[in-house]
């Protein structure tokens, strides 16, 4: 276990304290920031059924599946415990009086950018924040018990973060978590089915996507997925999810990177940039970004940025390579 017990009776005695508490995750949801703001929230009203407890930030359509966008006013605010899950820095963190209650705690397991809260959770060996949840929970005991709830939204958690269990972050304290979830009555094949699952015409932009991809000797993908790209493939930018880790299926390829070209600005693109091998968080904050070390986001203002960018995978890919 990487808990550390202090910390936990900490947080506990936090969450006992405050009548209303309000939990914040990262902008543009994935399963794992939603799977950890709602397990947790699901878990503190399973236990303090007299607690009010609120999911702050928008929720984008293609996760509806799992929760629904929560009403949050500045006024919720005045008094309350603010609890931050799977969010690294501030300008990250969805919603926007996240400033405004009496307390802020950190609950994390992406690598260090911004000291946010008097107490700050973060493991990051831990595979999601939702296996933090799940954990903090077991460690509790009947103080916190997992319900059904929960175990659900926390399971989809850990299996978005864990790529279905396949990527590296997946450790045996992974698997005992899940295999705990597990025994709640839902539907995990329906979960994992529905991360595999993409339409015809996901699919048509997956074939497009790996004809348009450059791969170089040394071991560098990159593909720019441009406006045009997303109009005529009727490809929202969150679908773009469903391509990103193509490029890590190339034998050879260590890093790689989607440009999306982002809609008003005259040459700007998201990147997002990820490693089967060397530390890439760097490069992204670099170029406005960061995250983990093999999976970051980052922007680029020039097409000379983007340049830059390939030229600083291909020497990360090079000095991994050469090792
Ligand atoms: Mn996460």
């Amino acid at each position: 276990m990487y808990l550390d017990a202090t910390q936990i009776e900490t947080l506990y005695s936090k969450i006992q304290e405050y009548d209303r508490i309000i939990i914040h995750r990262h902008v543009r949801p994935d399963p794992d920031a939603l799977g950890s703001q709602y397990g947790l929230k699901y878990l503190i009203e399973g236990k303090f059924p007299n607690k009010q407890v609120k999911a702050a930030g928008t929720v984008s359509k293609g996760l509806s599946w799992l929760a629904s966008t929560e009403e949050v006013t500045e006024a919720d605010y005045s008094g309350s415990l603010v609890i931050i899950v799977d969010t690294a820095n501030s300008p990250r963190i969805d919603g926007k009086y996240y400033a405004s209650g009496a307390e802020m705690i950190k609950i994390d397991h992406h690598p260090e950018v911004e000291n946010f809260g008097t107490l700050e959770i973060v493991h990051t060996e831990a595979s999601s924040c939702s296996e933090i949840i799940a954990e903090i929970s077991h460690y509790l005991g009947g103080r916190l018990p997992m319900n059904q709830a929960a175990a659900k939204i926390l399971y989809a958690g850990i299996v978005g973060d864990t790529g279905r269990f396949l990527f590296n972050s997946t450790t045996s304290i992974t698997f005992n978590a899940a295999a705990r979830l597990l025994a709640f009555d839902f539907n995990a094949f329906e979960i994992s089915d529905r991360f595999q699952t993409m339409s015809a015409k996901e699919a048509k932009f997956q074939g497009h996507t790996m004809n348009n991809m450059t791969v170089t000797e040394y071991g560098v993908a990159s593909v720019m997925i441009t406006r045009q790209d997303l109009l005529d493939f009727d490809i929202t930018e969150e679908q773009t999810n469903s391509i990103v880790g193509l490029p890590g299926q190339i034998e050879g390829v260590v890093t790689w990177v989607i440009f999306v070209e982002q809609e008003g600005a005259n040459e700007s693109y998201r990147c997002r940039i990820r490693s089967k091998g060397p530390s890439i968080n760097e490069i992204a904050a670099n170029h406005y970004g960061g995250g983990h070390p093999k999976a970051s986001g980052a922007k680029a203002y020039s097409y000379k940025e983007v340049e830059a960018i390939l030229a600083e995978l291909k020497e990360a890919s090079i000095a991994y390579k050469s090792n």
